[in-house]
């Protein structure tokens, strides 16, 4: 009897041990020199502040992401949220970093709008003791502290995914003539995308990007840079389309030009998000294959801040899980289980 109480307390004594080396305290720098900061002190009216500078609403899926942290960082839930549309321009996000901090925010959440410029802004925003987190794009910054952590998508992947599809269904094509339409230039979710189709192009010595334009994830300039491409081509295979409102505009173009694609014949359209309009459009036939990318952040912004006020530091890169849709398979259940 008394040896098992001894084994039943080592074996308690123990796991308190490694809880506790597990979790980061407040005030403890991990390797990257992040600490949880301060636990917030909630407002006056028991609120936590949250400073959410968003790029803009340039897209459904960024649509999407607003209402996700709308949602979950509403009053009922016991948040204020201050969000401010920079108009996809970071002198604006700059801007609203600088309004958070000097209305003293509990916490920073920023959808950057392209990777690079943030050392200055989020060191001020570190000097105020205030808790940066990252959501959907990434930031590169020389002092990695600058920011407690990054959730969002793993657009590399998704643009590899895009390009196995393409490798299986041109199989054997000597020639395969691509146009590409960029989101912003700079952005992760460009960089991913288009890496993942270079790297496409890299090993199937037939493929040919004859144009790369970017459209700024918008439908209007999506249909902008389609219209040129079809003034300077006739002979379009792939179109390698970097979000689905681009590939919205991108279609009009060729509905007004008579050009045929899809199940159709003539034109490939790849395209990303998997936003509901753009599965309704691959359910059509239009686009043939869509690799999704998921906006719903709030919920995943919400458990990083009540882990940073228990003490506990997140991880530092979280990658969503995500899918595609093949204009074969799809079917109408799986559009209707999508709530963006
Ligand atoms: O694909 C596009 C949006 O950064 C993942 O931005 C996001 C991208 C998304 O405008 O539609």
């Amino acid at each position: 009897m008394k040896k098992y109480l001894m084994t039943l307390f080592c074996i308690v004594f123990s796991s308190l041990v490694l809880v506790s080396c597990n979790e980061n305290d407040g005030g403890k720098k991990d390797a990257a020199g992040r600490t949880a900061g301060e636990a917030a002190s909630p407002k006056p009216d028991g609120r936590i502040v949250v400073g959410f500078s968003q790029v803009g609403a340039e897209s459904d899926w960024r649509r999407a992401n607003t209402i996700s942290m709308r949602d979950t960082f509403a009053e009922a839930n016991g948040y204020r949220l201050l969000m401010r549309d920079a108009q996809q321009k970071q002198t604006n996000q700059f801007a609203a970093i600088r309004e958070f901090v000097q209305k003293k925010v509990d916490y920073i959440v920023l959808a950057p709008v392209t990777e690079t410029g943030w050392d200055d802004v989020l060191k001020e925003a570190k000097d105020a003791g205030i808790p940066v987190i990252i959501i959907d794009r990434m930031v590169k910054t020389a002092d990695p502290s600058l920011y407690v952590c990054w959730v969002g998508s793993d657009f590399r992947k998704e643009g590899g995914t895009a390009v196995t599809w393409m490798e299986k269904k041109f199989k054997g094509k000597e020639k395969l003539i691509i146009a590409h339409i960029q989101g912003n230039i700079g952005s992760s979710a460009q960089i991913g995308r288009t890496e993942g189709l270079q790297a496409g192009v890299d090993r199937n010595l037939g493929w040919k990007v004859v144009v790369r334009d970017t459209g700024n994830f918008t439908q209007v300039q999506g249909k902008e840079v389609m219209e040129r491409i079809l003034s300077e081509y006739n002979n379009i295979d792939v179109l390698y389309c970097e979000n689905d409102n681009m590939a919205f505009g991108a279609m009009k173009a060729m509905d007004e030009a008579n050009v045929p694609y899809g199940s159709r014949g003539g034109v490939t359209i790849i395209s990303f998000d998997a936003t509901r309009g753009g599965l309704e459009a691959t359910l059509a036939g239009k686009i043939s294959y869509n690799v999704e990318c998921n906006p719903l952040h709030g919920p995943r912004v919400e458990k990083i801040i009540q882990q940073l006020k228990e003490g506990r530091l997140p991880n530092r890169i979280a990658y969503v899980d995500e899918m595609a849709f093949d204009a074969t398979t799809i079917t109408r259940e799986e559009i209707d289980a999508r709530s963006y």
